[in-house]
């Protein structure tokens, strides 16, 4: 395919980008950013990652990319000056092959960034494939303190049992759900989402929070973060230098 092929020359040629989107505690302080990625095509312009991700996951290009963007989000973050956490999305292709926590390790050692500040957003088909393998990765990546939060929480099958098999961090809550706030099954949906996450101590974040109301709902509803437009849209960090502690 054509643009398996332009992928492949992306990297080397500079056309891959990281936008970055604030994610902020209920009360509206930015507590940190999720890492996404940008393909700037020569000739085809912007292609989205839902499409492009697809493509580089049926080859080892993903394992490629995948590296690249933890590489680059956290050298990014760790020359920010006020220490907030950067949020990183992982392919299940990363899980399969790859060393992922080797690779973990070594990126934190080379960046100097502290494990802490470091999260990985997994969604649950990491999970589908070979449960026993991505659990005890995860557990190694955990244990070098880095977080671990269930990314589009609620779209798979069987986000409870996951839930049971592995010690996750955070909860994201799908933007889907906080998209039909108003609705009474959405509303319903987030609320036993919030409730579950006190039951077990986890932490929620609600994605895709565009407007006032979402975000009394959420703050009524007790969630303890948000992302969304509404805090801030996905942009060039250049974007967001007073967030990081940067002069403008
Ligand atoms: O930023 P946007 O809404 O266009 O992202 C669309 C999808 O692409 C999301 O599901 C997001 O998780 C995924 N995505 C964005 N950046 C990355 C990345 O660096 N790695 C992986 N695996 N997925 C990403
Ligand atoms: O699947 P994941 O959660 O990693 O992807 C996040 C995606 O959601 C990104 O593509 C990002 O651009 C998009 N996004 C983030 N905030 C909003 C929002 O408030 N509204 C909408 N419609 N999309 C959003
Ligand atoms: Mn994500
Ligand atoms: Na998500």
């Amino acid at each position: 395919r054509a643009l398996q092929r332009d992928l492949q020359a992306a990297i080397s040629q500079q056309q891959l980008s990281i936008v970055y989107q604030p994610q902020a505690d209920i009360g509206g302080d930015v507590i940190g950013f999720e890492a996404l990625l940008r393909w700037n095509h020569p000739t085809r312009g912007n292609i989205p990652p839902s499409v492009f991700i697809p493509i580089a996951e049926e080859s080892s290009l993903m394992i490629e990319i995948g590296e690249w963007v933890l590489r680059e989000a956290c050298r990014e973050a760790a020359a920010w000056p006020r220490k907030l956490s950067v949020a990183v999305n992982l392919s299940p292709v990363q899980f399969k092959h790859g060393d992922l926590d080797r690779l973990v390790k070594s990126v934190l050692i080379e960046t100097g960034l502290e494990p802490e500040r470091l999260e990985l957003e997994i969604t649950e088909s990491v999970l589908i494939d070979d449960l026993e393998r991505a659990i005890s990765t995860l557990g190694h990546v955990k244990a070098l303190g880095v977080r671990i939060a269930m990314d589009d929480f609620g779209t798979g099958y069987s986000s409870l049992s996951y839930l049971q098999s592995f010690p996750f961090d955070k909860i994201k809550i799908d933007q889907s759900f906080v998209r039909n706030i108003g609705l009474s099954q959405s509303s319903a949906i987030i609320r036993a989402v919030i409730g579950l996450g006190r039951g077990l101590d986890l932490p929620i974040i609600a994605e895709g929070v565009e407007s006032t109301d979402q975000l009394a709902f959420l703050t009524r509803e007790s969630c303890d973060q948000v992302q969304g437009y509404l805090v801030g849209r996905p942009r060039p960090i250049s974007d967001y230098a007073k967030y990081v502690g940067r002069a403008e």
